[in-house]
């Protein structure tokens, strides 16, 4: 391997753009042990791939991820393609000898994503998965106050992640719509958030859950153009084939029990995750839709001063802040990708194992594929 990492990104949609920005920013904000090489972006219709290469600054385009992903000179392999690709594609990279940047879900089922572990755990290489939300600064601290017990036992969570981009019943059948390539609805794109940041904060995992999904538009506008995430129909239907809506209960390896809801119904709420943690000394408090606050809660402060503290996560000491602006200057949704290949790039340098892994990857789906089994069984408590 040289001093330079060369990266070959498979995908170039919305993550395409996400994460291209993030490779170009990360080494000018961050001071990474490695430099990188944004060397080939990689995608089936050549002239939009080549098209992408010159927006957002990748030195070549290709159109076969399998050659890619074999050359000589390509160290990381970052995968943004829809979840049913992502088994094949990383396999082959870390059979390479790659180290691979995998987008969520690690795979869309929990087969595929057990196999992607195998092939993590014997490759010497690093596997990481992309549940950027970790990295939003106030989170990352939200998770650092939780560990050194300020909020004491957990003893309630609620985690909702709520969009509206499919209440309107002709928003035609893109991708995300169609079980055979991603693999569950708000399940699993959204729902799998809010499982892994519940995960993360508490450092506990969900043993077993009970949960209803549902579809509630069954048939929509076959899609005719791909615009953002929720494209273009045409007159032809077909059948939606995912979840709209999924709410389920979980039990932690810690014995409370948490609320989640993962939905694209909630009208008016355009990308709206909240997380609350509540513990016998104290609570946290996230919502997405204000992402530089936490809000905390001590319940050991005197009784007349007690109540939720707006805490503005844009301090230099705050986590990843040291790299970007003077304290109060706030970030947004892009900065976690890069924060994301902060923590890739240190990981390979010193060769430890950066989180989330495959492994929690896996996790994850366990519970999903759990949530799916309760509600095929009226809501059943399923262990994972
Ligand atoms: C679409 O629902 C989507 O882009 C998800 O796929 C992402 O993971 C989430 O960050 C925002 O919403």
């Amino acid at each position: 391997m040289t001093d330079t990492l060369r990266v070959a990104l498979v995908g170039y949609g919305f993550m395409g753009a996400a994460h291209s920005q993030a490779w170009r920013t990360a080494p000018r904000v961050f001071d990474l042990p490695r430099a990188i090489d944004m060397s080939v972006i990689v995608g089936r219709n050549a002239d939009a791939v080549a098209a992408s290469a010159e927006k957002w600054g990748w030195r070549e385009s290709a159109t076969d991820w399998r050659d890619v992903v074999t050359r000589d000179d390509i160290d990381i392999v970052d995968i943004v393609t829809p979840g049913h690709s992502h088994d094949e594609i990383a396999i082959a990279a870390l059979k390479a000898g790659k180290h691979v940047l995998c987008e969520k879900p690690l795979a869309n089922s929990v087969a595929d994503a057990d196999r992607m572990v195998d092939a993590a755990h014997g490759s010497g290489s690093v596997a990481m998965l992309g549940f950027t939300y970790r990295r939003v600064p106030a989170l990352s601290r939200a998770r650092d106050l939780i560990a050194e017990g300020r909020i004491g036992t957990v003893q309630q969570v609620r985690a909702a992640y709520r969009q509206d981009w499919l209440v309107d019943p002709e928003a035609p059948l893109s991708w995300r719509l169609k079980k055979d390539e991603a693999g569950a609805g708000a399940l699993g794109d959204i729902g799998g958030h809010a499982v892994d940041l519940v995960q993360f904060l508490t450092g506990q995992t969900i043993e077993k859950v009970s949960g209803v999904i549902e579809t509630i538009v069954k048939e929509r506008p076959v899609e005719t153009e791909r615009v953002g995430i929720a494209g273009k129909g045409g007159d032809e239907y077909g059948e939606v084939t995912v979840d709209d809506l999924a709410i389920f209960t979980g039990r932690l390896s810690g014995g409370a029990l948490a609320a989640f809801e993962a939905t694209r119904f909630a009208t008016g709420r355009k990308n709206e995750l909240t997380v609350e943690i509540s513990g016998d000394k104290g609570a946290i408090a996230f919502n997405l839709e204000d992402m530089n606050v936490l809000r905390v809660y001590d319940r050991t402060a005197d009784d007349l001063d007690q109540g939720f503290t707006r805490v503005i996560v844009t301090e230099p000491g705050h986590p990843y802040l040291e790299g970007w602006w003077p304290a109060g200057h706030l970030l947004g949704y892009e900065h976690a990708f890069s924060h994301q290949v902060k923590d890739l790039v240190e990981a390979i340098a010193d060769g430890s194992a950066p989180a989330p892994t495959f492994d929690e990857g896996a996790q994850v789906q366990r519970v999903l594929e759990a949530v799916e089994k309760s509600s095929a069984d009226d809501a059943r408590w399923v262990a994972v």
